[in-house]
């Protein structure tokens, strides 16, 4: 099996603040993945997207990319390009676009766009109020009967000093889960062996 294309996403969460930790240990790994990054506008607001090692898209790309019929879209070459999708974080507001279908922006239409056979992992980040208010469940609900893969918040002492749950997993357990989620590490079953 070839090398896996890893599309990381992120959201308007202050833990998109971990994405240049997170990019340097899917880069750096021992499994062999191109990786690239498309961000919401509101998560630039985390990072500087100039400093990153990898190829970074943008909501704008989508529409400078296109200026007649037959030329590429861009949400739809990235759902073709990609093996396995990971957002991290997926803040409240694009949890409840995503579990309604809403397809507004560069993310949100390529999760719309998804190849339901592919890997889609998420680690949800937000204030602790908004993890304990129902409509969260719901959602985690909606899109864990997708198929899609929760990667558990953890507890801490929030950005804003509220302590509970509600903070992005630890990187490390995002890459790694990232890793054995990707199609080439899955083992044969045994009916296939026979
Ligand atoms: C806002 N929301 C948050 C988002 C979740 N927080 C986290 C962690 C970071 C620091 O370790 C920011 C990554 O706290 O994932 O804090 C609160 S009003």
């Amino acid at each position: 099996m070839g090398e896996s294309n890893v599309l990381v996403a992120c959201t308007g969460s202050v833990a998109s603040i971990k994405i240049p930790k997170l990019i340097e240990h899917l880069t750096n790994s021992h499994t062999k993945i191109e990786v690239r990054l498309v961000t919401t506008q509101n998560a630039t607001h985390f990072f500087n997207p100039e400093e990153l090692p990898v190829k970074v898209h943008r909501d704008a790309e989508e529409w400078e990319s296109w200026k007649k019929i037959g030329d590429p879209v861009l949400h739809i070459e990235l759902r073709r390009w990609a093996d396995l999708m990971v957002i991290a974080p997926l803040d409240a507001n694009t949890m409840a676009k995503i579990t309604n279908g809403i397809c507004d922006n560069l993310l949100t239409c390529i999760v719309r766009a998804w190849d339901m056979k592919r890997p889609l992992l998420f680690a949800p980040a937000m204030n602790t109020h908004m993890w304990e208010h129902p409509l969260t469940a719901q959602h985690l609900t909606t899109l864990k009967g997708l198929g899609y893969q929760e990667i558990p918040c953890i507890r801490k002492t929030l950005a804003c000093g509220d302590t509970g749950y509600g903070a992005m997993a630890e990187v490390e357990t995002i890459a790694a889960q990232v890793m054995a989620a990707l199609p080439s590490q899955q083992h044969p079953t045994t009916s296939q062996q026979s």
